[in-house]
């Protein structure tokens, strides 16, 4: 059991462990396939990471990226970081979206970032607000579809 800020995350919801880092299938992903990379200590902001953890923060999100991508048929990837309250940051915990990317997923390509955004009342794209929390179930069959490509064993 992993902290994602005041969040308890059950096991069956991650599908990725590094050293310092694990992936979380999302609660409300604006696309299929958009997980977080978060880190095992709790801390809010990408500074407070020791350089180790920065490091291993960025090389799950590469190794992660490159099966998101294929495995949700993606041609290109959007990575974001909410780095604090005023940067759109809605969970005080450190973490990295990944969210795979198609041609013509959202008319103007840069809306993704105002469903990111999940205070936005004037968004543009398909459903930010009213998005509702997936099930558990949900969650966990999506985390043991990923789980098998990687090798956990910390
Ligand atoms: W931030 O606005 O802090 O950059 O992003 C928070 C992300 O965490 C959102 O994508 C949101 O859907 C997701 N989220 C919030 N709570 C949980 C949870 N308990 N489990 C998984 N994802 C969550």
């Amino acid at each position: 059991m992993f902290k994602f800020g005041p969040n308890l995350i059950p096991e069956t919801q991650i599908f990725y462990k590094s050293t310092y880092c694990f992936g979380l299938v999302n609660l409300k992903p604006i696309v299929a396939g958009h997980v977080l990379v978060v880190s095992k200590r709790l801390v809010t902001r990408f500074n407070d990471l020791t350089a180790e953890e920065a490091v291993d923060m960025m090389l799950s999100t590469k190794k992660i990226s490159a099966i998101i991508e294929k495995q949700y048929q993606g041609s290109s990837l959007t990575f974001a970081m909410q780095d604090g309250p005023e940067a759109g940051q809605t969970v005080p915990h450190v973490h990295m979206h990944i969210i795979p990317r198609r041609k013509g997923d959202y008319a103007n390509n840069d809306d993704i970032y105002e469903d990111l955004d999940q205070r936005n009342k004037h968004k543009k794209g398909p459903d930010n607000e009213e998005r509702t929390p997936r099930s558990a179930a949900e969650m966990k069959e999506e985390a043991d579809f990923l789980r098998v490509f990687f090798n956990n064993d910390e």
